[in-house]
């Protein structure tokens, strides 16, 4: 039956003629696939912190943390390992399964504060929770160090499509993303990839960002999909805001083109009413990140998000059952 079949083939047309499906159709299909693969019940809630933060020498349109725009975030140094398992403590007594740290760096360098991260990264482990780090471009030998350290995933976005991607980083270039990536994959880590809407990007580039995604094999395991969180001071400050509607589009193409993948409903859900997350849960999003901040910028806090679960009768990934989630037979 076709809604148990992976591809990896799915061609440009494909995908446009999936994209461009009325809502309701396409959404009754990606909740057709996500019962096959998922349990509406199981949601992953994830914490993110930023370990080191701002000051960082590229220029993504979208970023807080880039040194040359004037946001206002507060730079910070690597944290020390004690700091980080102390909120990774706290973010599992909240509920989290999944502990994510980022870093503003441009890429990681052989030096005392990657050994520090890998030493966050084994005591995280070593509390029963998932492990993901970003830290920008990795070299092979350094994902290998990070498995070994215990990471479970490492997060690289390819952001938005080819095409479009030069509009909004030009200090690094698309392939340089999907060469990490390669180096996550073959290092044995599983691979967190998506990207944002809300940049400018036409209905062509959501679906070159898809077919490229969709075109991974094995696809990643993980896929954020970010609605633009603007942040004042970076050039894409004054962007249009999103429909909530587009990202349950985005959220529903997901879904059908790689069935397997936690789809996570990432930045800008402080823009989503209830009804438009209950709709992008129903689309196939299962997953979010929990806390009142991500890396930089606010999210709704634990009471909102409690409300939105008990409303939902949703009952959150339940912490130390991790490994089993993502092969828990649907309803
Ligand atoms: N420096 C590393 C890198 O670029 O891979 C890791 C940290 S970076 C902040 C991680 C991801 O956060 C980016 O790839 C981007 O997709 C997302 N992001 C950053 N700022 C955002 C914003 N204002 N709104 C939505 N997503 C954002
Ligand atoms: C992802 O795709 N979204 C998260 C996580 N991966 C690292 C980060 C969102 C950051 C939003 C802007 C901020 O808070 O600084
Ligand atoms: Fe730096 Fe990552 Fe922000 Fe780009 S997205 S400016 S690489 S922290």
């Amino acid at each position: 039956m076709q809604h148990h079949t992976v591809r990896t083939d799915w061609s440009v047309a494909e995908i446009t003629e999936l994209y461009h499906t009325p809502l309701l159709a396409l959404v009754a299909r990606a909740s057709s696939v996500h019962t096959v693969h998922h349990s509406y019940r199981d949601i992953q809630c994830c914490t993110l912190l930023s370990v080191k933060t701002g000051g960082c020498p590229e220029d993504c349109a979208y970023c807080p943390q880039a040194a040359r725009y004037a946001t206002g975030v507060d730079v910070h140094k690597l944290m020390d390992v004690g700091t980080v398992t102390q909120a990774a403590q706290r973010a599992r007594e909240a509920g989290s399964t999944r502990f994510c740290m980022g870093a503003a760096w441009r890429e990681v360098r052989d030096n005392s504060d990657f050994d520090r991260v890998l030493e966050m990264v084994t005591q995280v482990r070593a509390l029963g929770l998932e492990v993901c780090c970003t830290l920008g471009m990795v070299t092979a030998d350094q994902a290998r160090r990070l498995a070994e350290a215990g990471l479970t995933a490492y997060n690289h976005n390819i952001d938005t499509s080819s095409s479009f991607y030069g509009s909004v980083i030009t200090t690094r270039a698309f392939d340089d993303r999907i060469d990490t990536i390669a180096n996550v994959r073959a290092a044995g880590l599983s691979v967190c990839s998506g990207g944002i809407i809300g940049m400018g990007e036409r209905d062509e580039d959501r679906i070159g960002f898809l077919h490229t995604l969709a075109g991974f094999d094995p696809h990643p395991e993980s896929v954020p999909i970010n609605v633009l969180v603007p942040v004042e001071g970076t050039p894409l400050a004054d962007s249009a805001p999103v429909d909530p509607f587009d990202l349950v589009r985005m959220v529903a193409c997901a879904r059908i083109l790689m069935p397997r993948s936690r789809v996570r409903l990432s930045a800008g859900r402080l823009s989503l009413s209830h009804e438009a997350q209950a709709l992008a849960f129903l689309a196939g999003a299962n997953s979010i990140f929990t806390g009142e901040k991500l890396l930089t910028t606010p999210n709704p806090g634990t009471d909102s998000d409690q409300d939105l679960f008990h409303k939902l009768g949703i009952v959150p990934t339940q912490p130390y059952s991790v490994e089993f989630s993502i092969t828990e037979s649907a309803e």
